[in-house]
């Protein structure tokens, strides 16, 4: 196994958090290394792309969540062998990153504007993407996205589901995934409950 470092913001969500979840569930060893919000302007310009999550593997650096995701899913055992499946999950992970991206975009809007943002996005772009992804679980079984078994997939969609529900964003409803689409909030409960993960939050006090 490499040696591997992960880089990400001190806090236990955003982009970096599926990679420490698929690592802890594989029980691969790694060192979490959190950089506090007012260290991270000196940081940003030696990092690839001034963003994170940054995997450093043997002294290498890859970046972007999703591709990060993928690797150590590969590491880790929860990402398809099949190129299909594969491909499907590409395609969840993906489809939660773009989603995600423009909920992100408001954060550092003033108060009336982000309120006019999240409303529009909470009248439209939400609803729909939580309904084709409900969908996409639907095909997969109604349980996990692919290969009827948890995947690197699953813990991308469980993290926006969590953030949706969690009542930290303003101006979105925070039963919207409850009255959208039942069943990816029955999802994050399966994956919450996942012995590993349940495991993990409450070694953190969460
Ligand atoms: N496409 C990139 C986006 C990375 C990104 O925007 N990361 C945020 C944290 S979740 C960041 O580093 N923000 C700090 C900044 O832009 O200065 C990915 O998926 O990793």
């Amino acid at each position: 196994m490499p040696k591997l470092i992960l880089i990400y913001f001190d806090f236990d969500g955003g982009r970096g958090e599926a990679a420490r979840l698929t690592m802890h569930i594989a029980g691969i060893p790694f060192e979490d290394k959190r950089i506090p919000g007012k260290e991270w302007p000196a940081q940003r310009d030696k990092t690839p792309f001034q963003a994170m999550p940054v995997l450093e593997v043997d002294g290498k650096v890859i970046t972007q969540s999703n591709t990060i995701n993928r690797y150590l899913g590969k590491l880790a055992g929860l990402y398809p062998k099949d190129d299909w499946q594969a491909a499907l999950a590409d395609e969840l992970m993906d489809a939660v990153e773009d989603i995600s991206t423009k909920i992100g975009n408001t954060m550092a809007l003033e108060d009336e504007p982000k309120k006019k943002a999240r409303e529009a996005l909470a009248a439209g772009p939400i609803p729909r993407f939580l309904k084709q992804i409900e969908a996409r679980l639907k095909a997969g079984g109604g349980e996990w996205f692919v290969e009827k078994r948890l995947t690197v997939a699953d813990i991308k969609c469980f993290l926006w589901v969590r953030w949706l529900k969690s009542g930290a964003l303003d101006h979105i409803p925070a039963d919207i995934v409850d009255k959208q689409a039942p069943l990816l909030a029955k999802h994050l409960e399966r994956v919450k409950n996942h012995p590993k993960i349940a495991a993990y939050y409450a070694a953190r006090g969460k």
